[in-house]
């Protein structure tokens, strides 16, 4: 009986170890679909939302592929395991959505090492060895921050211009060139000054927290302009600034926003948003097109960047609105 028990043992044993069964080092992968390892920040923003379905749109198993997605809820080390699990599982590319800049080197040399290309999306990754990615496709942040400075001085030319400043998730890409673009215009026009630099994190409740928190210490500051990195920080200051008694609009404060989606332009039209500066979220299709250039044999462009434009409540209608994807 005891030997029974202790092959019993030696059993449970084995198999929870995983060393049984087959090699154990990760998936063979029975179908001829491309594998696709997606490793995503979050759902932190109505953008990051929109950024999502346009992967898993063109990432189908009709169109050839399968869709690993992994959520990483905005936490780095979330994103580094999900991407050794790819490499794991012996996917044949690695779609990267960084949510920081730095501390991804050790990660991709392990994807480089296990010969899988990482395309990055989005963000950007500060590394000295641009070899670690293959491809990037993503948005301009500081030509979008430039867009937002030149509307500034074309609203208040040299009048006085107090700035509250609300950053997306800091040492993010986003973050670095939207903050980069108004700290530069700031430093160039005497009658700018920035009140206060807060963190809103890309999240409507934080931003709602800290403008909260700001205002309720400057009860009555006089505020210009509020400078919102994304959109879903621009409606948790606007429920904020008008909870203290401001007015959102063309006779009150100005509202910049970042992302420029469908609620975001609503809020333009009606006059409450000063500026939506377009930031597009729809980049699958191009992580798509990176994959097959590859797949053919061909290198992709290191950086493709997309077009991005601004709006304010002038030239919106409410149709142009509903038509927009997201
Ligand atoms: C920008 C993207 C930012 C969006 C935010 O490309 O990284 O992250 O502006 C999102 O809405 O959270
Ligand atoms: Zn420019």
């Amino acid at each position: 009986m005891r030997r029974f028990v202790i092959f019993l043992l030696t059993a449970a044993l084995l198999l929870t170890c995983g060393c049984a069964g087959p090699a154990g080092d990760g998936e063979d992968w029975e179908d001829d679909l491309i594998v696709v390892g997606v490793s995503q920040v979050g759902a932190e923003s109505d953008w990051r939302v929109a950024n999502s379905e346009s992967i898993k749109a063109v990432f189908t198993e009709e169109n050839g592929y399968r869709l690993l997605f992994e959520d990483a809820k905005q936490q780095q080390e979330n994103q580094i395991s999900a991407i050794r699990k790819f490499i794991q599982q012996k996917v044949d590319y690695i779609i990267l959505m960084p949510i920081s800049e730095t501390g991804w080197d050790s990660v991709l040399q392990e994807a480089r090492d296990a010969g899988i290309p990482v395309i990055l999306v989005d963000r950007m990754i500060e590394t000295e060895d641009d070899s670690l990615y293959t491809a990037h496709i993503g948005s301009d942040f500081r030509e979008e921050a430039e867009m937002a400075v030149s509307w500034m001085e074309e609203t208040y030319g040299t009048e006085p211009v107090n700035i509250i400043h609300l950053q997306g998730t800091l040492g993010s890409t986003a973050q670095i060139g939207r903050t980069a673009g108004l700290e530069d215009a700031v430093a160039r026009h005497s009658n700018w000054t920035i009140l206060t630099q807060l963190d809103g994190d890309f999240t409507q409740a934080k931003a709602y927290e800290v403008m909260c928190q700001y205002l309720a210490q400057e009860r009555g500051v006089d505020i210009q302009v509020v400078y919102c990195e994304n959109d879903n920080e621009a409606y948790g200051a606007i429920e904020a600034l008008e909870e203290y008694g401001y007015t959102c609009g063309p006779e009150g404060v100005s509202v910049i926003s970042f992302d420029a989606t469908r609620t975001c332009l609503t809020l333009c039209l009606e006059q409450k948003i000063a500026l939506a500066v377009e930031c597009n979220p729809l980049l699958g299709e191009l992580a798509e097109e990176t994959i097959q250039t590859l797949e053919a044999g061909d290198t992709p462009e290191k950086h493709t960047y997309v077009e991005e434009s601004c709006f304010t409540w002038q030239e919106l209608t409410q149709e142009q609105i509903e038509a927009r994807p997201y």
